[in-house]
């Protein structure tokens, strides 16, 4: 298993490979005819990606209007479309598309998402009618885990699986920022609005981010603000320490709270509209509270206090466990960690403050249960956070599109809560928040320097999704998928189909030849890429299975174990505490039983096991006599990384399939009823 290759300058630049959905499809797009009428700072950034644009195709016949609110007014549009835009938030555009002639108004940051709409023709057929067209969720930001260095044992870009980072090299920024350019366009093509630049473990040279080095930050805000995308860092709690000289980070000492009001300042004197930190504290070895005596919230308002008089957020990861678990202690659940830490906290969080909570209680598993901290913070800015890197679906080499995991996990309705009188709230809702109170969608990008920008080309489409869904989260995932691929490769029928035959449930079919059931895991320790059943057994981490020769899966009913499933509000905690009513796919998330329970399916879940390993592994040999359909469709570089991946990710469902099968009837004695070969 290699990694893509870290580039180290820029690779040439072709209009797929380089470009994503910013290419020659997208150009050819954009109508021949436009007309921009407004003004402010991103005007600039429109008119330059108009001229890039043309350079690539020839444009669509038809005319573009583009116009901010002041001007639609003088030219007499509609009053009640502009009260409704201007209601609508700053990040809104009015649309009309009528036959070839479409029009946008909007200010700033909507004109440019406006524009970006109808480049990629996100907008849907127009009817002759204005349309005002929001985000659904405030805060759309992703996480770079980008390293300064390579880190002896994380390499440059902690569960990187694209190449070296975008932004540093040898320690300092790089000198040639093209290409963060062109992925502050493509970012906000899809509507993020925030970056973070650096990695949430945060190491010593990278800590200098907040202070000599911001320079550096300086000048990648500089190009994503031309985007209309503000930028964050990651710091370390410890920093009055490690940075300041002082002799403590204690959160409630006032020279403390000096430095970091000073640091702040500092930042804010380079870069005016600098968004926030972001921070992992007390959690995997970070430094935090806790070493004080404090606790989150604590922790959380010393940063608020020094952002909050220039507008800045801060990120609170609420990612806090023992990683130190004794795996023979069967009290200490890592899913309810987070619970335990956070929900008591609901209520004390400056207002500046965003909780932001990994979207399964455990750790971006390909399954896993909603976690239930969203549903218990009513009082609390929250961020659910995504996981667009596959660190554990497939590391860009398996095909895994991800939306409809995302999409599964938004619409999650927590049920009311007791006392509080409120409606069932899906997870989007309940992020997205209301008034000032606003929340939304954090993820961890998955590119890098490498010419595809993901290292699976396909693997694009992720991040697509992401920027999507964080826009619209009631978007189906099958529309995304088709948006992305007619924007990055045309609109070829027979590219169409292939694209959504192979990836419209990757997710699924990876799913069904890895960890079975909601289990999780069973990956090998460290790297996280392919099976290893006992892998994280007898570690500290605390993610166990549980298997043994009568069953497996982990007991976090009320009754018997964990108390996890009672955690949350009502139908989830009655109908996760009983394996009668527990859906199949958590059911080892939350059940101990015997291989020879039967699920709703009607298969015991040892028959399950072998069939859905050996039927996965079958409809993965299916993907690559479909790519080669498309030999000669696309740029010939990128069918050639997709067939080379392709046959990674035969070779190594295999693995999974053999080792997984033999595993369980090795431990369970009961042999497989189709008599499929078992090692
Ligand atoms: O999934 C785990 C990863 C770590 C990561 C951590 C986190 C940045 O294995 O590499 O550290 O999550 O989210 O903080």
């Amino acid at each position: 298993m290699t990694s893509a290759p870290t580039t180290r300058t820029a690779p040439p630049s072709t209009p797929l490979t380089d470009l994503a959905w910013l290419g020659s499809h997208a150009a050819a797009r954009l109508p021949r005819d436009v007309r921009l009428a407004a003004g402010g700072p991103l005007v600039a950034s429109i008119e330059a990606e108009i001229s890039r644009l043309r350079t690539l195709a020839e444009g669509a016949a038809g005319a573009l209007t583009l116009r901010d609110q002041a001007t639609a007014r003088e030219e007499g549009v509609a009053p009640a479309v502009l009260e409704e835009l201007s209601e609508s938030g700053v990040e809104a555009y009015a649309l009309r598309a009528d036959g070839d002639a479409a029009s946008i108004i909007g200010d700033g940051r909507g004109l440019l998402h406006g524009f970006y709409a109808v480049v990629l023709g996100l907008a849907g057929p127009g009817s002759g009618d204005w349309r005002v067209h929001a985000p659904a969720q405030a805060i759309r930001m992703l996480d770079h885990w980008d390293n300064m260095t390579v880190h002896p044992v994380m390499g440059q870009v902690e569960r990187g699986y694209a190449g070296g980072s975008l932004f540093f090299e040898d320690g300092e920024l790089r000198e040639d920022l093209t290409r963060v350019e062109h992925y502050a366009r493509l970012l906000a093509a899809v509507g993020i609005n925030r970056v973070a630049v650096n990695n949430v473990n945060v190491h010593a040279h990278e800590a200098t981010l907040l202070t000599t080095r911001v320079d550096q930050v300086a000048r990648l805000a500089e190009i994503f603000r031309a985007q209309g995308i503000s930028v964050l860092l990651s710091v370390s709690f410890a920093s009055p320490v490690l940075l300041g000289g002082l002799e403590t980070s204690d959160p409630l000492d006032a020279e403390v709270q000096r430095w970091w009001r000073a640091a702040a300042d500092a930042v804010y004197d380079r870069i005016p509209d600098f968004g926030g930190f972001v921070i992992k504290a007390d959690s995997e070895g970070q430094p935090g509270p806790f070493a004080y005596g404090r606790d989150h919230a604590d922790g959380a308002n010393l940063l608020a206090r020094a952002l909050a008089p220039h507008g800045g957020e801060v990120f609170w990861r609420a990612f806090v466990y023992n990683h130190h678990q004794d795996w023979r202690d069967r009290s200490t659940d890592r899913a309810r960690a987070a619970h335990d830490h956070f929900a008591p906290l609901d209520g004390r969080f400056d207002d500046n403050v965003i909780v932001q909570v990994k979207h399964g209680p455990l750790d971006f598993q390909t399954r896993e249960a909603v976690s239930p901290v969203i549903g218990a913070m009513p009082r609390t800015r929250l961020a659910v956070e995504l996981q667009v890197t596959q660190e554990y679906t497939g590391q860009q080499k398996h095909l895994c599109y991800l939306a409809p995991w995302w999409r599964e996990n938004l619409a999650f309705p927590f049920g009311p809560r007791e006392g509080r009188g409120q409606d069932s709230r899906t997870v989007a809702q309940l992020v997205a928040g209301s008034g000032q109170r606003l929340g939304g969608v954090v993820a961890v990008s998955n590119v890098g320097a490498d010419e595809f920008w993901t290292g699976h080309p396909l693997a694009q489409a992720n991040l697509f999704a992401l920027g999507r869904l964080a826009w619209d989260p009631e978007l189906s995932s099958e529309r995304i998928l088709r948006e992305r691929s007619e924007a990055t490769f045309g609109t070829d029928p027979l590219v169409s189909e292939v694209l959504h035959e192979m990836l419209a449930e990757s997710w699924q079919l990876y799913e069904s030849y890895t960890a079975p059931l909601g289990v999780g895991f069973m990956v090998r320790p460290g790297h996280h890429y392919g099976p290893d059943v006992d892998g994280y057994e007898y570690t500290p981490w605390g993610t166990y299975h549980f298997a043994d020769r009568d069953g497996i899966g982990v007991d976090r009913t009320v009754a018997t174990g964990t108390g996890f499933a009672g955690l949350y509000p009502e139908p989830w905690a009655s109908r996760y505490e009983s394996v009668a009513t527990c859906p199949d796919e958590l059911l080892l998330f939350f059940h101990h039983v015997p291989y020879t329970h039967r699920l709703h399916s009607g298969k015991t879940v040892i028959q399950h096991i072998y069939d859905s390993r050996a039927d996965g592994y079958e409809q993965v040999l299916s993907l690559r006599p479909r790519w080669e359909e498309l030999a000669g469709k696309v740029p010939p570089a990128l069918h050639a990384r997709v067939t080379t991946l392709l046959q990674e990710q035969e070779r190594s469902a295999e693995e999974w399939r053999d080792q997984l099968r033999t595993y369980f009837f090795r431990a369970s004695g009961i042999p497989d009823e189709t008599g499929r070969p078992i090692y």
